[in-house]
């Protein structure tokens, strides 16, 4: 049977490693056409490269802040000239929009707390969803059947000592997946919220600014998630029939019973 998702546009933002880039070939294995958004434009056109190679109907890549209100704007713009192509007739419109651009910056205390890693968590993590979805949503409400797909986390769910902006962040996006979902009832759309546990990407060295020893800690002698899982999920929420919606998942790894409770093996 052919996939629900071949020719479907599909955007992804930080689509330039970890779960994004993942999504990205996950979603082009299945024909999709993608608009992929990030900073790095040379990791962005790495990935687009390898989602063709996985079988991508159509892959695009564009600059992308999600923390500049102006950035998502003319992002959108030109995501919309992509959809619409040279000689289209029809209304632009837009699938799936995968919120995935954020992550966490530091592991202070709120004694010890930095101004600019607040800032740049709120900006990106809930911000960042919001101002995209509000720049998409034009593409998407005349198109029953469509999803957004927010990236939440485990940090959601719980607080740990040194998580208190990001924990807030994460939780800000579920409140703002569970809004939009009031919001949107009655459009046909879908609006879920993947909520990952400990997972291996390049999240760790973000959050220790490039630290790379500090950055393994969290996965030593544990077998984290991996981008695929997580590129595996999203693809599965993408992909069911129009009536169902899955409201939130929450993905741990099987050795994480609790945010402090991760089991460790002396060597693995
Ligand atoms: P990565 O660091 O590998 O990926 C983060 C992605 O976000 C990169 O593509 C990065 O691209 C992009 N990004 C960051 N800031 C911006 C910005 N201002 N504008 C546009 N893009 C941005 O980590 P993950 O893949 O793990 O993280 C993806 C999401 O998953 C994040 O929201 C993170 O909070 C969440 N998460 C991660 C977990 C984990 O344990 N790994 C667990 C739970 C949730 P670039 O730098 O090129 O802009
Ligand atoms: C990332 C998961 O546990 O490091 O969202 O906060 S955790």
């Amino acid at each position: 049977m052919a996939s629900r998702l071949n020719g479907k546009w599909i955007l992804i933002t930080g689509a330039s490693s970890g779960f994004g880039a993942a999504t990205a070939r996950a979603f082009g294995a299945e024909g999709a056409k993608l608009l992929l958004g990030a900073r790095r434009m040379d990791r962005l056109d790495q990935v687009a490269a390898e989602a063709r190679k996985a079988g991508a109907g159509e892959v695009h890549a564009h600059f992308l802040d999600v923390s500049k209100t102006s950035s998502v704007e003319e992002f959108m713009s030109w995501a919309r000239q992509q959809i619409a192509g040279i000689n289209a007739t029809a209304a632009p419109v837009l699938d799936v929009l995968i919120n995935n651009a954020g992550g966490a910056h530091g592991v202070e205390t709120v004694a010890e707390g930095k101004d600019e890693d607040w800032e740049m968590m709120l900006q990106t993590n809930v911000l960042g969803i919001l101002r995209m979805t509000r720049a998409a949503l034009p593409l998407m409400v005349n198109n029953p059947g469509g999803s957004i797909i927010n990236i939440g986390s485990f940090a959601a769910y719980t607080a740990y000592e040194g998580g208190a902006a990001y924990c807030a962040a994460k939780a800000g996006e579920l409140q703002i997946t569970r809004t939009l979902r009031l919001e949107l009832n009655g459009t046909g759309l879908r609006v879920c919220s993947v909520d990952p546990g400990l997972a291996e990407t390049e999240f760790s060295v973000v959050r220790f600014k490039g630290d790379l020893e500090k950055a393994k800690k969290p996965y030593e002698g544990t077998q984290p998630l991996t981008a695929e899982d997580i590129a595996e999920i999203i693809l599965w929420v993408a992909n069911r029939p129009p009536h169902v919606n899955i409201d939130q998942m929450l993905i741990k790894p099987t050795d994480q019973a609790a945010i402090h409770k991760v089991y460790r093996r002396k060597s693995l």
